[in-house]
């Protein structure tokens, strides 16, 4: 079961396709054939004991740098209590958390444990590796990451896989993360986020914003979704590569891969195979997605998609033509800047209004339902004067309750009526942008 080698980067891109997996699917059967009881680590956190009921409490950057230089505890749990930031460390000082050496190396070892961001953020963090695949602040993980903002990261790779928050997805999840002004670059499975999803691995609920670059494969969230799910995400990342350039995802290479209700809204430019949301979709499905970023390129050129091949699905999708420059694409259906703000456009092709997306009519593009703040009662496009003029229209009203979703939502604290201490959690929100 172990996939032929990543072949050099001038060969033809069809020849490719075969590798399109990456390696770190592969190292599982080797992972427990291979692994030796560590000694029990004396790791020094703020807390807890690493179970679900107590996980090991994250208080500080030293907390924080423990888990990396102690692999007996990757299978634990985690909390990370307040905002760290990792500025006084690098690839110097630091581990990233998560070990791969080689594809079929005894010294692989995955994060197999839970890290809970508890929505707290980790800034700063800055790691350079030119020699070792997959690289990010977990190069490693078959465990679960959630709740977690990683800000103004600058990350730094020269192999397969390189992300800010992961190099390998290898299985598991990354729930509700973000990557946030974060710069990373690569050469091969380059993201934002992640540099590779495999193994029904799943990204939901993430975003990213930043600069991401690489040679092949590379996406402003995702590098190469392979067997795994990237959902309900986007990415406003600028994107910038050689081949199979992506502002959501640089390429989907097996046919279990999915994409399914996301979008891009990055500038991306590349050589061949670049497009506004996946560079190259080899196999499996992309689903109820759209991009609008501006794209630049020579070969296999699209607006939404760049190069599909046969059997790969495209469906419900749309980027704008205006906006993108690209007045073509494999995938999806190009609409004007205007249509793509119109609710109806996204209905004609049954996009769910009801759990995933909403839309600031005529003012925004759609957004997914998650990135809503609170206190945005009117048009989801942030907190501001609008909404508070909607508050007031509710002001003291006493008869709140489920029959009218607690005033319509203006009473927050759900106490029964409109008054000040509603007012303060709205004004804590005041000009909260959505996410
Ligand atoms: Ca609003
Ligand atoms: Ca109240």
């Amino acid at each position: 079961m172990i996939g032929p080698k990543v072949r050099n980067r001038t060969e033809p891109s069809q020849e490719m396709l075969p590798v399109l997996a990456g390696r770190c699917p592969f190292v599982i059967a080797v992972l427990f054939l291979g692994c030796l009881p560590l000694p029990a680590a004396a790791a020094a956190y703020s807390g807890g004991n690493g179970s679900s009921d107590a996980p090991f409490l994250i208080s500080t950057a030293e907390d924080f740098k423990t888990i990396g230089e102690s692999p007996a505890d990757w299978g634990k749990q985690f909390k990370l209590t307040q905002d760290i930031d990792l500025s006084g460390f690098s690839e110097t000082n630091l581990h990233m958390i998560g070990k791969w050496a080689a594809l079929g190396s005894l010294q692989n070892q995955p994060f197999w444990g839970i890290f809970d961001g508890n929505g707290k953020t980790i800034a700063n963090f800055r790691y350079r590796n030119m020699s070792a695949e997959y690289v990010g602040l977990f190069q490693h993980v078959t465990g679960e990451i959630r709740d977690l903002k990683l800000v103004g990261a600058v990350v730094t790779g020269n192999k397969l896989g390189t992300g800010g928050l992961v190099g390998c997805l290898e299985k598991g999840a990354v729930i509700r993360c973000s990557a946030v002004s974060v710069r990373v670059s690569g050469d091969i499975s380059v993201g934002g986020l992640v540099g590779e999803v495999e193994g029904g691995a799943a990204v939901h609920t993430s975003f990213s914003d930043g600069a991401i670059s690489g040679t092949r494969y590379v996406g402003g969230l995702v590098g190469l979704v392979g067997l795994g799910t990237v959902a309900r995400s986007y990415s406003k990342a600028r994107v910038t590569g050689t081949e199979s350039i992506g502002g959501l995802a640089g390429v989907t290479g097996r046919e279990e891969s999915v994409v399914d209700s996301c979008y891009a809204q990055g500038d991306v430019q590349g050589s061949s195979y670049v497009a506004g949301l996946v560079g190259q979709v080899s196999a499996g499905r992309v689903w109820r997605c759209y991009s609008t970023g501006m794209v630049t390129g020579n070969a296999g050129v699209g607006g939404l998609v760049g190069y599909q091949r046969v059997l790969a699905q495209v469906m419900g999708c749309l980027w704008d033509k205006d906006s993108s420059g690209q007045a073509t694409s494999v995938g999806g259906t190009g609409k004007p800047t205007a249509e793509m703000k119109l609710m109806d456009t996204f209905l004609a092709m049954n996009w769910d209004f009801f759990e995933t997306w909403t839309i600031c009519e005529g003012i925004n593009y759609p957004i997914l339902q998650w990135q809503i703040p609170r206190g945005d009662f009117v048009c989801p496009d942030g907190v501001n004067f609008r909404d508070f003029v909607w508050f007031a229209a509710h002001w003291r009203q006493r008869d709140c309750g489920a029959i009218n979703l607690d005033c319509d939502g203006a009473d927050f604290d759900q106490s029964g009526s409109v008054e000040f201490r509603d007012l303060a959690i709205f004004a804590a929100n005041w000009l909260a942008g959505i996410e």
